[in-house]
């Protein structure tokens, strides 16, 4: 019954718009994962979420979900995905410093290292995420250490560095646990919650600040967290005129692709002409802080455009040229 699917599409569309505006309602996208299957095990399985995001994926969470955790030599931590933006889970050698992110890096895009840890060698899941995205086109979902030495060990997120930090506190094996599963899912989920909804606001003030004028903001760094949008993402302008795009700050790498979507790596730089855009392909590469990427309109029509590296989450805008 067409009738039928266009009402439930309707209720679909009031939904999203509702999560957009309540920002309390996207605490369903934090997935609860409660473990009390190993009361009668020896050792524990324990449950940590990497990342977390709005349901249309515009907003990310930064951070492992919970940041602390206390478990015993012999029990096992249990990473999983929880967000199309990639993250990682990766102990350093000690007395080695956090590398900056080198996406063409294996031993920080790959798995690195056995399955257990003692605190000596660098160990690392690998490239994590819950889809693709760029150049990551099998990201692990889950990732898994045993760990056999007691000590306080610091993890890191090699994509997003020192902000995403999170932290294993290993005590010798029978110290009483003091904090349960559902103890660590409860923090993880108020944090998360905490996060997307400092995004969600973030992202509804740069809309008042964009509402008007010939500029378009492309994505939003917060602490912990990232919208992952081009604001406005549709704008209206006369022929003759110039859209400035333009990223705020340092964070997530982003770009503005009209046309075909040119191959990696050469979709990094730019790549056409800014000043007579009629149509076609057109690429500012990777955006920098101070840098705007300001494009004149020569032709009325709509033009279509993407961030070639997040269009997956839905970044995506355009442009109308009216006379
Ligand atoms: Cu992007």
């Amino acid at each position: 019954m067409p009738g039928k699917s266009l009402l439930r599409r309707l209720i679909l569309a009031v939904i999203s718009v509702t999560a957009l505006i309540l920002p309390v309602a996207v605490g369903s996208s934090a997935s609860a994962s409660t473990s009390e299957h190993a009361t009668w095990h020896r050792h524990h399985t324990w449950h940590v979420r990497v990342g977390a995001e709005t349901p249309d994926m515009a907003v990310t969470a930064m951070a492992f979900l919970p940041k602390n955790i206390w478990v015993d030599v012999g029990d096992t931590v249990h990473w999983t995905s929880n967000s199309a933006e990639p993250h990682t889970v990766t102990f350093l050698k000690p007395g080695t410093s956090l590398p900056a992110f080198d996406p063409s890096n294996t031993t920080q895009t790959q798995r690195q290292g056995p399955s257990s840890y003692n605190g000596t060698a660098y160990t690392n899941s690998g490239i994590m995420a819950t889809q693709p995205i760029f150049t990551f086109t099998n990201p692990a979902t889950s990732y898994r250490l045993r760990f056999t030495a007691a000590g306080d060990f610091t993890y890191y997120c090699l994509v997003h560095g020192v902000m995403m930090k999170g932290r294993v506190h290993v005590r010798p094996a029978g110290t009483p646990y003091p904090y349960t599963q559902r103890d660590y899912d409860r923090v993880g989920n108020h944090h998360a919650q905490a996060l997307l909804h400092n995004g969600l606001i973030a992202w509804r003030q740069a809309l008042h600040a964009q509402a008007t004028g010939h500029s378009v903001r492309v994505g939003i760094e917060g602490e912990g967290f990232a919208v992952m949008r081009f604001i406005r993402s549709h704008v209206v302008v006369h022929r003759g005129h110039t859209v400035r795009f333009f990223v705020a700050g340092p964070g997530a790498p982003h770009t503005v692709t009209f046309g075909q979507e040119p191959p990696i790596p050469a979709v990094l730089g730019p790549s056409g002409d800014p000043t007579h855009y009629a149509g076609g392909n057109l690429n500012s590469g990777v955006l920098q802080p101070g840098k705007p990427f300001d494009v004149t309109f020569t032709k009325t029509g709509r033009f279509h455009y993407i961030c070639a590296i997040h269009d997956g989450m839905g970044m995506v805008g355009d442009v109308t040229v009216v006379r």
